[in-house]
């Protein structure tokens, strides 16, 4: 809970809510919004509400307010979860995390940066050279990365990076030495288009890229590609019945000179496949009008994703930590910062909301085992007995997601590599057919009543923050490796190095490609279980963004879009974890200094042998004994209601207390 300004401006923190329910929940979070407190507490998780415009509350003064300061001593803020991490790193030597989530738009990066900045502002205070310029190409790299993806979502609007995490590594004097970054990318459909804008973008990330140390070379291949994708988008292909030719003769000649590779090959890869057959021989099969457009598509998501992938490396490349030695500098410390979508719901939920929701799965069932984690270490710590927490464990959810032979990416995957055409609806009954009796999978067919579902389209998952129904349409094309080996090989055999060096699997021929490419489906799992074990290792603290309306007002709070965010980013059940042990805790003599002026044996001082029998006396006086354990050096408090009650009897307390105080100091004159 943090230092009240009085309940006028809403409860500061939700554990302090009268009753855990998405009304009241709503109730206080509008009114912050309205008064400008866009910040809000559960407990040590920050709730940020987009304003829409510029707050004046991330000056220079207020970077010193937070500084060392205990989370509850301040006003809700990204500083103090930043202060908070910094903290345990820097004290106990913690590898500490800040999970940023929200849906797009809601401020997720801007919350990133805020963090960023703050640890930069607080760390290297004799401003030694090597740290200035470290933290330097830090937030630089951030912001490449950060108008590199822009650029595609100006296009697109919707982002198809959905996720960014960074590392920033510390050395002994918390002062960071390096970093590193893992971009999560989702490809979504019709990201080829073009427009003048975005050359000029193009043109500021290119400059970026140079600072960062991106030679001349490198950057002129950087802008290739990106052209060769506008060129791409600008290819159409056309049938006489019997073979496709390619429309846009000049684009096939543009590509060709700027992927320095011949127009003859560029042509042949757009329009021709090479298979084995079943007797290993290998033949070249043309392609349908469709195929064809299906090829260039996938060819052109293919060049922007290796690319960034490889503009990520070089940056890491730059960033990583050089010369580190354990035994001389002591232990390397991180701070990971991880800005990634929430729960995503629209009308039409395809395989991109299920991976973005799967991925959500995963993160709140590490919040829930890291937050338990913590709690019990912490009453471990205080001497304090365990108390049994309920809550629901997603754990059957993930299960159904990612279980071997029996998830859905697994029925996903069978149905991509089984031979012949099979089609989602296919894929929807074999679904149907295996989850029939799970608990939180259902379909149209499984409930015939529920005419919100179409037979052969929809699927529908009880996720732990609520139902989404999904569509299966285009869920096989988008699991499958879309690119033909074809357009693989023209990239390797470029005269470009750079180009060339994206595309090592472009050696293989088509006898050695694998028989069972992993498909889109299993390669996110994988990146997000290598996520999870890299947060699971370290002391988590969490930021949810919430967007409040849809036309960027600062005026408006819209309640519908909001109660939604609430519902998907499972605030509501965060509440009620941090509730179900000891709401709320502090250090007896933080506690003593606040409430003090409500009891008669403490104030103005007490007389007794330690601060915890004077804050004994408090706990006495207002008569919550029940509610209270105490530990080696915090009390513990199980309900909100009995510190409500003590706020309000010192907010009411302080009028009097300053025209005391008022009087004394006229008669001192
Ligand atoms: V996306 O998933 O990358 O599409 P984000 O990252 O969640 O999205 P972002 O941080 O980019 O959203 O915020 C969107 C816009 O909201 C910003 O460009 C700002 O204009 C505005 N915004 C967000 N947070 C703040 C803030 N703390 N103060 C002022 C803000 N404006
Ligand atoms: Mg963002």
């Amino acid at each position: 809970m943090a230092e009240l300004e009085g309940f006028e401006f809403g409860k500061s923190d939700f554990v302090l809510l009268d009753e855990v329910t998405m009304e009241q929940f709503l109730e206080n979070l509008k009114l912050r919004f309205e008064k400008g407190r866009i910040y809000t507490f559960i407990g040590e998780v920050v709730v940020s509400v987009n304003p829409y415009r510029q707050m004046d509350v991330y000056g220079k003064d207020a970077i010193d307010a937070y500084r060392g300061r205990e989370l509850y001593e301040n006003p809700p803020h990204l500083y103090a979860v930043a202060d908070a991490a910094y903290k345990a790193m820097k004290r106990r030597a913690k590898d500490t995390c800040i999970v940023i989530s929200g849906e797009s738009g809601a401020g997720k990066t801007e919350a990133s940066k805020y963090i960023m900045q703050y640890i930069a502002a607080i760390t290297n205070p004799s401003q030694r050279a090597e740290v200035e310029s470290v933290k330097n190409v830090l937030l630089k790299s951030n912001c490449v990365l950060e108008a590199f993806g822009n650029a595609k979502t100006n296009r697109n609007d919707n982002s198809s990076r959905f996720g960014k995490y960074m590392d920033i590594n510390f050395n002994f004097n918390g002062d960071p030495t390096g970093g590193h970054i893992n971009n999560y990318l989702l490809e979504k459909v019709g990201i080829i288009a073009s427009s003048s804008d975005d050359r000029s973008c193009h043109r500021a990330v290119m400059g970026a890229l140079k600072v960062i140390g991106f030679s001349e070379e490198e950057v002129s291949s950087v802008y290739k590609i990106l052209s060769t994708i506008l060129h791409l988008g600008n290819l159409h292909f056309e049938t006489d019945g019997e073979s496709v030719q390619v429309v846009g003769g000049d684009s096939v000649r543009h590509i060709s000179e700027l992927t320095d590779t011949e127009p003859e090959s560029v042509n042949k890869a757009l329009l021709y496949r090479t298979v084995a057959t079943g007797g290993g021989e290998v033949i070249e099969k043309g392609h349908s009008e469709q195929e064809a457009s299906y090829g260039r598509d996938a060819f052109a998501k293919a060049l922007y994703e290796r690319l960034f992938a490889w503009i990520v490396g070089r940056i890491n490349s730059v960033i990583e930590v050089k010369n580190y030695n354990p035994a001389l500098h002591g232990k390397n410390t991180v701070i990971g910062v991880l800005d990634i979508y929430g729960f995503e719901i629209f009308d039409n939920n395809s395989f991109e909301q299920f991976c973005i929701n799967y991925c959500n799965e995963k993160l709140q069932q590490l919040f829930i085992e890291l937050i338990l984690r913590q709690e019990q270490e912490e009453y471990h710590r205080e001497g304090i007995t365990w108390q049994h927490i309920d809550y629901f464990n997603n754990q059957i959810i993930v299960d159904l997601v990612e279980q071997p032979h029996k998830g859905i990416i697994s029925i996903l995957d069978e149905a991509c590599l089984t031979a012949g055409k099979v089609t989602d609806t296919v894929c929807l009954d074999s679904m149907n057919h295996k989850l029939g009796q799970h608990p939180h999978y259902t379909s149209r067919k499984l409930n015939p009543t529920d005419k919100s579902m179409e037979f052969h389209r929809h699927f529908r998952i009880r996720h732990y923050a609520g139902d989404v129904t999904y569509s299966v349409e285009g869920f096989l094309d988008k699991n499958k490796d879309p690119l033909f080996q074809d357009f693989k090989r023209l990239m390797y055999n470029s005269s470009d190095p750079v180009l060339k060096e994206m595309w090592p699997d472009g050696q293989l021929s088509i006898t050695e490609v694998t028989k069972r490419p992993l498909t889109a489906a299993t390669l996110f799992k994988n990146s997000i279980i290598a996520l999870v074990d890299k947060l699971a290792c370290k002391e988590p603290y969490y930021v949810r963004c919430i967007k409040p309306n849809e036309v960027k007002s600062p005026m408006l709070f819209d309640d519908a879009r909001c109660r939604h965010q609430v519902a998907y980013l499972g605030l509501l059940e965060n509440v009620r974890v941090r509730r179900a042990g000891f709401a709320y805790r502090q250090p007896y003599e933080r506690f003593l200094q606040r409430y003090k002026m409500t009891c008669e044996y403490t104030w103005p001082n007490h007389l007794m042998s330690s601060d915890r029998e004077a804050v004994e006396a408090i706990v006495v006086q207002h008569g919550f004994e029940g509610d209270v354990a105490y530990g080696h050096t915090k009390l513990f408090v199980r309900t909100p209601r009995s510190l409500f009650t003590l706020e309000q009897e010192r907010a009411a307390l302080i009028p009097i207390l300053v025209l005391f105080l008022q009087k004394v100091w006229r008669g001192a004159l």
